[in-house]
């Protein structure tokens, strides 16, 4: 009979979760033994920078990704990033090693004391098997339960259960397979048609699920079939509309008011591939306007659950979509006739002194990068220069932290890379934000991956200055970060630096397709997010 861990590794490279994130410690070396050579294992130097890593991975390969953290320390080390991961319904398998069974108990060192506990308010599934022969039945169902919630889970094993002769029945596991397919029934998809076709001014707003092959391309020929206007979900995570498209009113502002404000005149708001709603400024108001209709599709039960207004219909987005086109005759008065016509791009503004406005830079990415470059951004108070700038037209283009937890952007954007080789990448990071995931930079250099960090530096948490106008707060301290060089810290990562001193510096540099990671630091001026 073949051990636990064979069955597992077998297991694993059945189901294609070859490609390990992690950080090991004593507890989880007896898993790591003789890894077939069919496994990457990718080290991170902090777990923080691990799960961002595996968190861009499994959004940009759009599979489930192990991750390898050491006991209740790495985990805990982790769960910050893990609430990205949670909002984004990234699906990762975290396995944590335990101590010894005999250990437990006691509480030796290295003990994850109540492990399953530890992790329960952010992972989909958490447990610690019964026994060891129950391992890789349980390893499976981390797995499947991941897929099937897209939700990260958590599996602690002690580790003397990988050496455990498996039983007979844990052989099963081998041939599992669990997938979901959610299409409306016959009197759902009526209702749901019926409705689309009554309303007179509907519009759609448009979550991070939809930012998937396929569906991306198909959600446009609906926006242009129903010839409606088209949001994306507040709290923007994931693209998932071309962002010049001429039907795109932008992000929806995070707020009850004025999310209120902008369904004015509409008689049905159909949300798809997202919660209603993440707000996050606290504005309060009514949720929608007198007379206005929500209809939310989703295919996660809790969002659905969990609105606070509308009607609910849980069902994969893409077979809605499908439905919908088929079913809903079109709209000729309100069709867009010429799509394609994309909304120009302003000029960039530009800022006094020796700095650029942050507008500036991204019109610099804009002309100097491919037009398929993916870009991983985590700067905060740049946000609406960035959209002012910035012309995405392709699935999977931008990925930014979904739950606002910083450290996702520099190890998110290494993650999306590595799944993504045939694709260039762009990191667009604060000088704040790099600090929190900045160990990404050395498994960029160790792994050799093709990436630009573009390291924003105002010297401030410049967001933060904005909330403490918002929130009657002028005087707060520790929101000044000078001091920085982020050239001398790349380098000392392996990562090779430049300092682009002005516009036509940066985008020379920035024409150049790079083999390897590289990162360039621009001084921008403060701006306000919106
Ligand atoms: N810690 C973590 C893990 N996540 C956070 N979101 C914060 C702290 C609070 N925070 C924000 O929400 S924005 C921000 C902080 C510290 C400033 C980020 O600074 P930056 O970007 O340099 O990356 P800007 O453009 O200067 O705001
Ligand atoms: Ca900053």
């Amino acid at each position: 009979m073949p051990s636990v861990r064979r069955v597992c590794h077998e297991f694993l490279e059945r189901q294609g979760l070859t490609t390990v994130f992690g950080n090991p410690g004593s507890n989880e070396l007896p898993f790591l033994a003789g890894l077939p050579a069919g496994f990457r294992y990718v080290l991170g130097l902090h777990e923080g920078a691990v799960v961002g890593m595996a968190d861009g991975y499994a959004q940009a390969s759009g599979r489930p990704v192990l991750v390898n953290l050491h006991a209740a320390a790495g985990s805990g080390n982790a769960m910050g990033a893990l609430t990205n991961a949670v909002a984004s319904r990234t699906p990762l398998v975290v396995v944590a090693g335990q101590q010894v069974r005999p250990a437990i108990g006691p509480e030796a060192n290295l003990t994850n004391t109540d492990a399953p506990a530890l992790l329960k308010p952010l992972v989909g599934w958490s447990a610690e098997p019964a026994c060891a022969e129950d391992v890789p039945r349980a390893l499976a169902q981390a797995v499947f339960e991941a897929r099937l919630q897209r939700r990260p889970t958590y599996l602690s094993v002690p580790y003397d259960d990988w050496a455990a002769q498996a039983g007979a029945n844990s052989l099963a596991v081998l041939d599992r397979q669990a997938w979901r397919a959610a299409v409306p029934g016959g009197e759902q998809a009526r209702w749901l048609a019926g409705r689309v076709a009554a309303a007179e001014r509907p519009a759609l707003v448009l979550g991070g699920d939809i930012d998937a092959p396929g569906l991306f391309e198909n959600a446009v020929r609906l926006a242009e079939h129903l010839g409606c206007p088209v949001w994306a979900a507040p709290s923007l995570f994931r693209l998932p509309f071309p962002n010049r498209h001429p039907l795109f009113r932008g992000v929806l502002p995070a707020g009850i008011a004025p999310v209120c404000e902008a369904f004015e005149g509409h008689d049905l708001v159909l949300v798809l591939g997202a919660p209603v709603f993440r707000y996050h400024e606290h504005l309060p108001g009514r949720y929608l306007p007198e007379g206005t209709r929500l209809i939310q599709v989703t295919d996660d039960a809790s969002a659905a659950a969990r609105a606070p207004m509308g009607e609910a219909l849980v069902a994969d987005p893409a077979a809605v979509v499908d439905l919908l086109l088929k079913e809903v005759p079109g709209s000729p008065a309100r069709a867009v006739r010429t799509p394609g016509g994309h909304r120009p791009v302003p000029e960039p503004a530009t800022a006094e002194g020796p700095r650029l406005h942050p507008e500036q830079v991204f019109a610099a990415l804009r002309d100097e990068m491919p037009e398929d470059t993916a870009y991983v951004v985590e700067s905060t108070s740049t946000n609406s220069a960035w959209w002012r700038q910035m012309d995405l037209r392709r699935p999977g283009s931008y990925y930014f932290p979904a739950a606002g937890g910083l450290g996702f952007g520099l190890p998110g954007a290494v993650g999306v890379a590595m799944a993504r080789p045939g694709r260039p990448v762009a990191g667009v990071i604060g000088d704040g934000s790099a600090n929190y995931g900045i160990t990404a930079l050395w498994t960029a250099a160790r792994e050799r991956v093709p990436l630009t960090i573009v390291l924003l530096r105002n010297g401030t948490y410049g967001a933060l200055r904005w909330f403490g106008g918002l929130l009657g707060v002028p005087d707060a301290p520790g929101l000044d970060i000078p001091g920085m060089d982020f050239t001398r810290i790349a380098e000392g990562y392996g990562v090779r630096a430049h300092h682009a001193g002005g516009p036509e510096e940066l985008r020379a540099l920035l024409a150049e397709q790079p083999d390897g990671p590289r990162l360039i630091q621009v001084d921008t001026a403060l701006t306000a997010p919106s």
